[in-house]
């Protein structure tokens, strides 16, 4: 078995794992990152979307936006649809010019993988049997078997476990300790990805009677949508023609406007949960991302909370080696913890406010009622934006850079 000695190994090279990874090196704290699939499989894995303004400062902090810069879509707000109505949101007026910015997650990956790639700091892919040990001692361990079948061991003065939802980092941390909450929705959304020019500029939210429909983009030659459909609905037998149909009813107005169809290369349907584990930090383990937190993907606000956890967690490791002060490290979790429940709240609000549940009509009155409110109130609608282009992070990591 190899034996390697690192500061801080990261489990898990998605957003949150690469952003963390790349913060620490430019601070020149050494880290090595671990990741289970291989390079391809994560740079073409098609997930999330939207940007929030303090998420595109972070990746300008950490010096791997200028793709982003080229390539985003910087949005000056949305439309909101229901009852054949358009009602456009100005979300970067009312909050004082945050723009939003459509940019792929797995260009975000390519971004912070290419950047790694310069830097030379070590990422090990297909990474297998990933185990953590020892949490409870100055000098953690985790373990893993690598893809010719050898074993290695890593010691480390902290483990980041970034490893998604389906990773091992939280459950190393004991059940008596955690406290998770969950809340599962009776729908899922059914994304596709289609070969035809968006037929919008900017994203269209709309709330019919038929369930939730969404027009998003990627390109001036992809766009992405998505559909309310039953929490067991199986893609693969939802035909094309269905789908360009449902969306063309749900996103109906009433002057007019024209869905432009095209062939679907890509579509999945995605469960809807909202979970939180807590603490999110267990000795010398600290979790971040979706390995400590699930929001439905209806505000777009998954990646952006990894990226969150991750100005909270850079900071404190950063004030660690530079100053030797451990309080940020101490009261990381009760510092995340504040921001990921804002944004929980948000993305349920967000989530019954836009999909209908057929026979809660009295909730459907309620969601009717509410929407008309953020369409005549301003003061509803500045509110509702600050959440959307995303309230400030907690964490200042710049401070040491
Ligand atoms: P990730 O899951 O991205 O990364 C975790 C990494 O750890 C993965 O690369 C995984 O392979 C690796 N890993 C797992 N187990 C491991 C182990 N044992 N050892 C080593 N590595 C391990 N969010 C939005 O904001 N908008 C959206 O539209 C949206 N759509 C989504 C659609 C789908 C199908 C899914 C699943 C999620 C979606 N999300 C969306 C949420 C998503 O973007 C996440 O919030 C984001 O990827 C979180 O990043 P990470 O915390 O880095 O976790
Ligand atoms: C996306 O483009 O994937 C996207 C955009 C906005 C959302 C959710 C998903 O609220």
């Amino acid at each position: 078995m190899s034996s390697i000695e690192t500061s801080v190994v990261i489990v898990g090279a998605g957003p949150a794992g690469l952003l963390l990874g790349r913060l620490l090196g430019l601070a020149g704290i050494d880290n090595l990152v671990l990741e289970l699939r291989t390079r391809r499989y994560i740079e073409e894995r098609i997930r999330a979307g939207l940007l929030e303004h303090p998420t595109v400062e972070l990746l300008g902090i950490a010096g791997v936006d200028d793709h982003l810069r080229r390539d985003g879509q910087f949005d000056e707000g949305f439309e909101l649809r229901f009852e054949g109505e358009r009602v456009w949101f100005p979300t970067a007026e009312l909050t004082g010019g945050q723009q939003t910015v459509l940019y792929p997650q797995q260009e975000v990956v390519k971004d912070l993988l290419r950047a790694r790639d310069t830097s030379g700091e070590p990422i090990v892919f297909e990474a297998l049997d990933v185990a953590l040990h020892n949490l409870d001692t100055e000098r953690p361990q985790v373990t893993y078997r690598d893809a010719d079948g050898a074993e290695h061991v890593i010691t480390a003065d902290y483990v980041a476990g970034c490893d998604g939802f389906h990773g091992v980092s939280r459950s190393a941390v004991p059940q008596t300790l955690r406290t998770e909450f969950q809340h599962d929705y009776p729908f899922g959304w059914l994304g596709i990805l289609a070969e035809v020019p968006p037929s919008t500029r900017e994203l269209i939210y709309a709330h019919h009677d038929h369930g939730f429909a969404m027009h998003s983009r990627r390109s001036p030659t992809l766009s992405r949508l998505y559909l309310q459909v039953e929490p067991d609905c199986d893609a693969a037998t939802v035909p094309d023609e269905f789908i360009w149909d449902e969306l063309t009813r749900r996103l109906a107005t009433q002057d007019g406007w024209t869905l432009h169809r095209g062939p679907i290369v890509q579509k999945s349907v995605t469960a809807m949960r909202s979970f939180v584990v807590e603490p999110l930090q267990y000795k010398r383990l600290f979790l971040a991302g979706d390995a400590a937190h699930i929001v439905p993907p209806t505000a777009a606000k998954g990646l952006n909370l990894a990226a969150s956890d991750i100005s909270v967690l850079s900071e404190a490791l950063m004030d660690h080696y530079r100053t030797g002060n451990d309080e940020l490290l101490a009261n990381y979790s009760t510092t995340a913890l504040r921001r990921i429940w804002r944004a929980q709240e948000f993305s349920r609000h967000m989530t019954a406010l836009l999909h209908h549940v057929p026979g809660q009509e009295f909730e459907r009155r309620l969601q009717r009622a509410r929407l008309q409110n953020l369409v005549i109130s301003r003061s509803a609608q500045a509110s509702f934006s600050e959440l959307y282009v995303g309230i400030p992070f907690e964490g200042k990591p710049e401070r040491f850079l």
